[in-house]
């Protein structure tokens, strides 16, 4: 039996003082507020480990490569190209190298699950490897090394644009038809043998799946968290408008049956009656604000769709920055850029730091299928430590303002299923990761 005392620990009913934390194995057993410190691993502050609701794994490995300018003005458009040679030149071995990378940093950020949106399938020049199942094999090895929680999302990538279009030449490697995607989620459910682990599916976007076959995917798969990207840029509004007369949300919610179980990634485009249909679904709104920042995609509206009760996660989706108290602290400084406003995601009298932390965790487990992100007797002992290192000393919420909005307070140690992966805010293996990153990075630029 292994226990933690923290000074102070975020249980469900609120912050509470000298809490023994005791897990024996993955789960925890129990939790003591009131206790004494006697021989046990000690920490200032202990949090429920955060799940990152969505990753592209791979493009960690050209994170700051496309931040230089060419003749014409630089779009989301002309950094996917980027990204899609990028994609071309990965092999197997690469591809773990960094997504291993990717892992060790989210876990040192403080998640202790990914929610991976996998699409990169098959070889270079298209086809099929031997074990249609390999490069997602590669996604659940660098989870299980860096001992991160998974929550794979295969993605389903037929055509390149609205209307079945055809896929194109740079897409090749993503694609699937119909029934070879659902072999594939057979063939997973039987190869992921970790018992935390989940298994969804995700139609990469409207542009990329029709509503006839995200149908048949549905009724095949009846159950089970379904990702779809979503609204993220105005010329995707403006396409489906022309080819469907209705907006990205606007034809998902029509329809599809978007419930509780769907996570709607960026959704960042939305009139009002999108904004409260998707709120009303019981979906999460899957928000990368560091990325979203990143490519221009826009402003989620988030004052009022948390107004209006929708729920939402933080993903690091392009990985371009893997960073989780600076996730939302771009989703606040993004509203009060725009806002000339404040406190503006705290949404009534309170913490903000508390509001979007306790936001994020419970929308994160939900949209990755995952326990309740709680420090509560059974619920997995996924635990982040974070330490004060200037005072003055934080009291509850306090701890989570500093560390999203001010300095000195940072992520000591985290457990990932009962297991210890981080401690003095380094992953164990980080240098053995890093030497692999390396070298994968370096094969694919030369
Ligand atoms: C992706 N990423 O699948 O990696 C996408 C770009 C697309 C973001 N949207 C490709 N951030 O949407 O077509
Ligand atoms: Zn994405």
């Amino acid at each position: 039996m292994k226990t933690i005392f923290a000074d102070w620990a975020l249980l469900p009913g609120g912050w509470a003082r000298d809490v023994a934390v005791q897990f024996d194995g993955a789960a925890i057993a129990q939790v003591q507020t009131g206790a004494a410190p006697s021989g046990a691993t000690r920490v200032q502050a202990l949090i429920p480990g955060m799940a990152n609701l969505h990753s592209h794994a791979f493009q960690r490995g050209m994170a700051g490569l496309a931040e230089t300018r060419g003749d014409s003005a630089d779009s989301f458009w002309t950094w996917r190209e980027v990204m899609y040679r990028f994609a071309l030149a990965l092999t197997p071995d690469q591809m773990q190298a960094i997504a291993e990378l990717a892992y060790v940093e989210m876990l040192e950020a403080g998640f202790t699950r990914v929610g991976e949106f996998h699409y990169l399938h098959h070889a270079p020049d298209g086809a099929t490897y031997a074990d249609p199942a390999e490069m997602s094999l590669r996604i659940l090895a660098a989870a299980q090394a860096t001992g991160l929680h998974l929550t794979h999302l295969p993605v389903f990538y037929a055509h390149a644009d609205f209307g079945g279009a055809p896929p194109a030449p740079g897409q090749r490697r993503f694609i699937h038809a119909p029934e070879a995607f659902l072999r594939l989620l057979d063939s997973l459910d039987r190869q992921m043998t970790r018992p935390l682990d989940r298994l969804g599916f995700a139609p990469h976007s409207l542009r990329a799946a029709t509503g006839d076959e995200i149908a048949a995917l549905l009724a095949a798969r009846p159950t089970g968290p379904v990702h779809i990207h979503v609204a993220e840029q105005l010329r995707e509004v403006e396409d489906c408008l022309k080819a469907h007369g209705q907006r990205p949300v606007e034809r998902l919610l029509a329809t599809q049956p978007v419930d509780a179980r769907w996570c709607l990634i960026h959704a960042t485009h939305l009139t009002q009656a999108e904004r409260q249909g998707l709120a009303a679904s019981g979906a999460v709104a899957g928000l990368c604000p560091v990325t979203e920042a990143n490519l221009g995609d826009g402003l989620f509206p988030a004052p009022d769709f948390l107004a209006e009760g929708g729920r939402f996660g933080i993903g690091t989706d392009s990985n371009v920055r893997v960073a989780l108290a600076g996730e939302l602290q771009v989703l606040e400084y993004g509203q009060r850029l725009t806002l000339r406003q404040r406190n503006v995601l705290a949404g009534g009298p309170g913490s903000t730091g508390g509001a979007l932390i306790r936001g994020a965790l419970a929308g994160g487990a939900q949209a990755l299928a995952a326990p309740a992100a709680e420090i509560a007797p059974g619920a997995p002992a996924d635990l982040v430590a974070l330490r004060d290192d200037t005072g003055p000393a934080p009291q509850g919420d306090r701890w989570l303002d500093r560390w999203l909005f001010g300095r000195g307070v940072a992520v000591g140690s985290v457990w990932a299923g009962g297991v210890e992966c981080v401690s003095g805010g380094r992953h164990r293996d980080r240098d053995r990761v890093v030497a692999g990153f390396r070298r994968a990075v370096e094969a694919v630029q030369a």
